[in-house]
């Protein structure tokens, strides 16, 4: 999955990919670097990043979505929390939503169960304007694991066929370095229930907090957590880096499935 950032303040592009034609530019060629869905989305998510008005994330994120959709050959997934965006980005053309609240918002479910897209439900301790303050778990494997179990059940009993859900544990959101370590550690222990895993560690801040590495020089870590995830059983990696990810993680299959 390749990250498409429609955002002036983007932690890892700098926004550089604001303007439409830009914008179509680099999934096109993220297509080319073997992307297999293109993520679109008009609202940081990084730490500390405040909420866009809904009537500025649909004037980022449509003409986006509308420009792609008709030679783009895979599909496009809407990055979004709010059910007003995920409506206007399917009826555009996307066919899966991506949501870091999990479906949580007012109205949220019912336009995934409406929509009937496939949904990635991810967990978040909080917000991103909140949730790096000093984020705490008894145990966050099972914490993480039991909230993505919560928010499956809920979307099943909103009419959201099970075939349709992935989970993620959202990396980076709401974790200090040492659960977002456990968490990849025991990444096979939520891979086991058998929904897809979606993971997003490209260029995260663990990485820079562990290596004291720039956004700009965190390839080859994001690389090396992508494999790791991969070879636990993640089933889609989001990245920025998509050729060199993609490469790195033929090789690890490739030994994965070999008897
Ligand atoms: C939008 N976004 C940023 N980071 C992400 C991650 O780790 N997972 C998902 N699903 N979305 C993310």
């Amino acid at each position: 999955m390749g990250v498409l950032n429609i955002t002036p303040d983007s932690f890892s592009d700098g926004g550089d990919f604001f303007s439409l034609d830009q914008a179509v530019e680099r999934a096109r060629r993220m297509v080319e670097d073997g992307a297999a869905i293109i993520d679109i989305g008009g609202e940081s998510t990084r730490p500390g990043a405040a909420e866009v008005p809904l009537d500025e994330e649909l004037r980022r994120v449509i003409p986006v979505i509308e420009a792609l959709r008709p030679s783009l050959t895979v599909p496009i997934s809407i990055d979004t929390r709010k059910p007003e965006i995920m409506r206007a980005a399917v009826t555009a053309g996307a066919g899966l939503i991506n949501d870091v609240n999990a479906l949580q918002a007012a109205g949220a479910l019912e336009a995934a169960a409406d929509l009937e897209v496939p949904v990635c439900l991810m967990h978040m301790r909080g917000s991103p304007e909140t949730m790096q303050d000093k984020p705490v778990y008894r145990n966050v494997v099972e914490e993480v694991g039991d909230f993505l179990a919560a928010r499956a059940d809920a979307c099943m009993a909103a009419g959201i066929a099970r075939e349709r859900i992935l989970l993620d544990p959202g990396f980076g959101f709401g974790k200090t370095v040492e659960h977002n370590l456990q968490l990849l550690r025991h990444l096979d222990r939520l891979v086991a229930w058998g929904f897809p895993l979606l993971v997003g560690l490209s260029r995260k801040s663990l990485i820079g907090k562990l290596l004291g590495l720039p956004v700009d020089q965190r390839l080859v870590p994001s690389i090396a957590l992508a494999v790791l995830a991969v070879w636990q059983g993640a089933a889609i990696v989001r990245a920025h880096d998509v050729r060199a990810t993609r490469e790195a993680i033929q090789m690890c299959q490739a030994v994965r499935d070999i008897e």
